[in-house]
């Protein structure tokens, strides 16, 4: 009783420093009066009553406890958009409330992450307007950005990017993704999923901006590090090898849960899950048609499920050659879907085997952005700061993949 009291009142130091004197002094009156006996959902109770005044102002409000409220963070190369696909029509489905859309240097530069999460929100117009957050770079470090050109292609997609239609604002008028993060998270506490896809670079950003921010997430789910070996060094990951001085100032405040590279080396999208995501869906139409032959017609994918179901067919087209080529499939045909293992997490969690643990990043030179935690049977009295999945059942995980996906590719 007196260590989950001391964790709620913990959870109103993380609240007061949103700077909210107000808020802060009414929940400790509330707790030291009342006494309650179980203190976290009496401190929920008192949250959203007291975030219900603003929230009935828009849909925040009408959302089910049970669906997940998202920010998606992306560098948007082959897997994401693969992941995106997945997770925008899940939000068209009612499966999520998509908050934003936030873009990060990674496999591309910001600004083709950007331009590609544009394009492909322009294949669900029934999603509305989405908040899209852009990764301000001084022109240094833009120059020095993106960097996996050789398995995503030079746009990230394949080549596929210019015959998508981009919708809503350019770059330039978009908010600032660590500024959209840390508003959310400060408009509703506790409620926000951070599914991170790409360099954790914008979550340090908004932490920054904002110390104690990342706390009021209601998860952090990220797709990164490795427990095995790397694959972009001997002993890092891409996405952490990119940034891993924010992973650590992450899992120094905070807890995330995460996806490494152990398990989604596990998740090959191959020809057989193609042909069972589109074999109904092909009788008797043309189909997907080649890339060159785009080119000269000028081709464009319609808004619509039928868009959905020819991009999909050409993107995993191209990832198949581009992840054969660099040897990441053990020979199979097929490409690895890493991105889409942080939507399993938020779905299909029985797929996962978790284990927890105090996650640390190197940022020394020869060994930098290399994950670690200590698997010694002895005392170990420090914070815990991540769930770590270890293991994951790829047969059921990816079958569930093409199952939603046969609904988004199959429904206007
Ligand atoms: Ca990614």
């Amino acid at each position: 009783m007196a260590l989950r009291l001391a964790d709620a009142v913990g959870k109103v130091e993380v609240v007061s420093k949103t700077n909210l004197p107000e808020l802060f002094d009414s929940l400790t009156k509330k707790l030291l009066e009342e006494q309650p006996e179980d203190p976290l959902p009496f401190l929920k109770q008192a949250l959203d009553e007291y975030y219900g005044k603003s929230s009935s102002q828009g849909d925040a409000g009408t959302v089910p406890p049970s669906i997940p409220r998202v920010i998606f963070d992306t560098d948007a190369g082959g897997d994401d958009a693969f992941a995106m696909l997945w997770l925008l029509g899940m939000s068209a489905l009612g499966h999520c409330k998509l908050e934003g859309i936030t873009t990060v240097s990674g496999n591309v530069t910001p600004k083709r992450a950007f331009d590609n999460v544009r394009r492909l929100l322009g294949l669900f117009p029934e999603l509305g307007t989405v908040k899209v957050g852009a990764q301000r770079l001084a022109e240094d470090e833009q120059a020095e950005s993106g960097g996996a050109a050789h398995i995503h292609g030079a746009d990230g997609m394949g080549g596929l990017a210019k015959f998508l239609t981009p919708v809503g604002k350019d770059a330039v008028d978009a908010p600032d993704a660590s500024e959209l993060i840390v508003e959310t998270l400060l408009e509703q506490p506790g409620q926000i999923t951070l599914v991170c896809v790409g360099p954790l670079t914008n979550m340090a950003a908004a932490e920054k901006r904002r110390p104690g921010v990342l706390r009021l997430a209601r998860e952090i789910v990220w797709m990164g590090g490795s427990f095995q070996g790397g694959n972009i060094t001997p002993t890092a990951e891409f996405n952490c090898y990119c940034d891993a001085e924010a992973v650590k100032t992450v899992l120094e405040v905070t807890e995330i849960v995460m996806l490494p590279l152990d398990i989604t080396e596990k998740l090959v999208f191959s020809r057989e899950l193609l042909g069972n995501l589109t074999e109904d869906l092909l009788k008797g139409a043309a189909g997907s048609h080649a890339i060159t032959e785009k080119q000269k017609e000028g081709h464009s994918y319609s808004c619509d499920a039928g868009g959905r179901r020819e991009f999909i067919i050409d993107l995993v087209k191209f990832m198949w050659q581009s992840n054969m080529a660099f040897r990441a499939t053990s020979g199979k045909v097929g490409f690895l879907v890493h991105d889409a293992s942080v939507l399993l997490y938020l779905w299909y969690p029985e797929t996962l085997k978790m284990q927890r643990a105090r996650v640390e990043v190197s940022v020394d030179m020869h060994t930098y952005g290399l994950t670690f935690f200590d698997k010694r049977h002895v005392t170990k009295p420090h914070r815990k700061n991540a769930w770590i999945a270890l293991d994951v059942d790829a047969t059921n995980g990816l079958a569930a993949a093409v199952e939603d996906l046969r609904t988004i590719i199959s429904k206007s």
